[in-house]
């Protein structure tokens, strides 16, 4: 029978009441959590109209138990300098939800890391990864520890000492971390490592983003950046329109910015610009990335030494004034909150026609919110950069079936992954009323999955 508007409208005020009711416990229990705040925030109040449509989420109490992660694990992480200094970091590993699989996501290195952002990374990621369509609960890790500027050997003693402490709480079928900021193939490495010589054992599945040599899959280096392309791609088909002969601006100069720029490139864009935490490059050109990948993967230096070899381009101090150079397409793949609702704006009157964001959180909640009302085409977060951990996924098959895909094969599952992600999500929204709100479909999609195991999976 069909429901009476009034029902809907009842039912409607409960579900944005129940939403409210659990932001506040929230806030009211961490104040201090700006970051994990405004992620909760984003996603529940996204999910109102599926709470109204279906009351029974209310009713088994997923939206409190989805906020409060299974567990959260801090950390001391001692280690010595090359000067012979004894240093402390604080390590942690939150581990969100495991309703449909192992936990899993990154870990991340960087002095701004604390408990506010290793949960609002956690709690993305357990839709993210309900999206991809693989069996990955939810988690995320990291330190406040600082890569710039230290040795291989400084890196090697924080890392082992990290994975010393850590190794308790993993394994290839409980917690399987891989990178994010600050963690790519030399940690990931020194980190396999010490925890293969702890365990006395060889658990390849334990850990995602190594090496081809000892496990890792193909296509993984790439798979984030060349995934947000590939939702991009998608987007724009829905208007008939391309990455040929389109301008493209990537912020960040890291594994995510890297590979976007490679796959936009390869086809017919021109990415005019990138970027570092000191500031941004601005090639008319387009950039040229073997310099790009020479200064950061191999000799790890800064974004502003590319100006040197390349006397057409400009460096500009700050990161905030990339946003201001004209662009069709902007990818956002440095970090959180990098467009705010003047960089937003700035876009939109530039042009822009559409953003798909490569980093966590990039977009501010009012930078979306100018995005949605300018009818820019955008991708949120945890559907256009899945590819990264949608391929860990894959990468931990190959490791449990003892067999290496090929790159061919790996990229064939990552588009096909990612355009699953586009349609669900696009299903979703269209089905909740807001066909363009695909930020609002990513949510809903990931919450019903993770919802309905939940509940058949009782009150734990
Ligand atoms: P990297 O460490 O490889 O690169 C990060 C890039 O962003 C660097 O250019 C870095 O500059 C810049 N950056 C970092 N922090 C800041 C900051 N506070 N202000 C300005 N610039 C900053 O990391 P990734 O490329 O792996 O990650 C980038 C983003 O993508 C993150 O949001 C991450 O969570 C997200 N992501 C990563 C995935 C992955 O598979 N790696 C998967 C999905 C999302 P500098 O060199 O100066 O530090
Ligand atoms: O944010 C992310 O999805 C990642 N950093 C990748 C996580 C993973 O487990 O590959």
């Amino acid at each position: 029978m069909p429901i009476s508007s009034a029902v809907i409208a009842e039912r409607q005020t409960e579900a944005e009441q129940y939403v409210r009711s659990v932001y506040d416990k929230v806030v009211r229990r961490d104040p201090n959590e700006v970051e994990f705040h405004q992620a909760v925030k984003e996603i529940l109040e996204s999910l109102v109209p599926v709470l109204a449509r279906h009351p029974h989420y209310i009713q088994h109490g997923i939206l409190e138990r989805l906020v409060e992660p299974e567990r959260m694990i801090t950390f001391r992480v001692p280690w010595m300098n090359d000067a012979g200094e004894v240093k402390v970091n604080r390590g942690f590993r939150v581990q969100f939800n495991s309703a449909i699989g192992p936990y899993k996501g990154g870990l991340r290195f960087h002095p701004s890391v604390n408990l506010s952002i290793i949960k609002f990374l956690g709690f993305e990621q357990i839709l993210k990864n309900a999206l991809t369509g693989q069996p990955i609960g939810g988690g995320k890790g990291g330190s406040d520890f600082d890569p710039k500027g230290k040795s291989d050997a400084e890196v090697m003693r924080f890392t082992q000492s990290f994975m010393t402490e850590l190794y308790k709480y993993i394994g290839p079928d409980t917690d399987v971390p891989a990178g994010d900021i600050g963690v790519g193939a030399r940690e990931i490495g020194y980190m396999f490592g010490q925890y293969k010589r702890i365990r006395g054992g060889y658990e390849a599945g334990v850990l995602t983003g190594k090496g081809i040599g000892y496990g890792g899959s193909l296509a993984r280096k790439e798979a984030t950046g060349y995934g947000c392309v590939y939702f991009a791609v998608e987007m724009l088909k829905s208007r008939g329109l391309s990455f040929q002969d389109s301008t493209v601006v990537v912020s960040g100069s890291g594994n995510v910015s890297i590979y976007a720029i490679e796959k936009a490139q390869q086809l017919g864009a021109t990415v005019v610009a990138c970027s570092d935490s000191n500031g941004y490059i601005y090639d008319p050109n387009g950039i040229h990335l073997p310099t790009v990948k020479r200064l950061k993967e191999v000799e790890r230096k800064r974004i502003s030494e590319y100006v040197t070899e390349h006397p057409g381009a400009t460096f500009t101090e700050g990161c905030e004034g990339i946003w201001s150079i004209q662009c069709d397409i902007a990818l956002p793949c440095a970090t959180q909150n990098e467009i705010d609702e003047d960089a937003a704006r700035t876009l939109v009157a530039g042009g822009t026609i559409a953003v798909s964001e490569g980093a966590n959180m990039p977009s501010t909640l009012e930078a979306i919110d100018v995005f949605h009302k300018a009818k820019v085409l955008f991708g949120p977060a945890k559907a256009a950069n899945a590819g990264g951990v949608a391929v860990s996924a894959l990468e931990m098959a190959q490791n449990n079936m003892r067999l290496s895909w090929t790159f061919e094969e790996v990229d064939a599952k990552l588009q096909a992954i990612m355009r699953s992600i586009y349609n669900e999500s696009l299903r979703a929204a269209q089905a909740h009323g807001d066909p363009d709100n695909l930020l609002m479909g990513a949510n809903i999609a990931g919450f019903m999955k993770v919802a309905d195991s939940m509940i058949v999976q009782g009150v734990i």
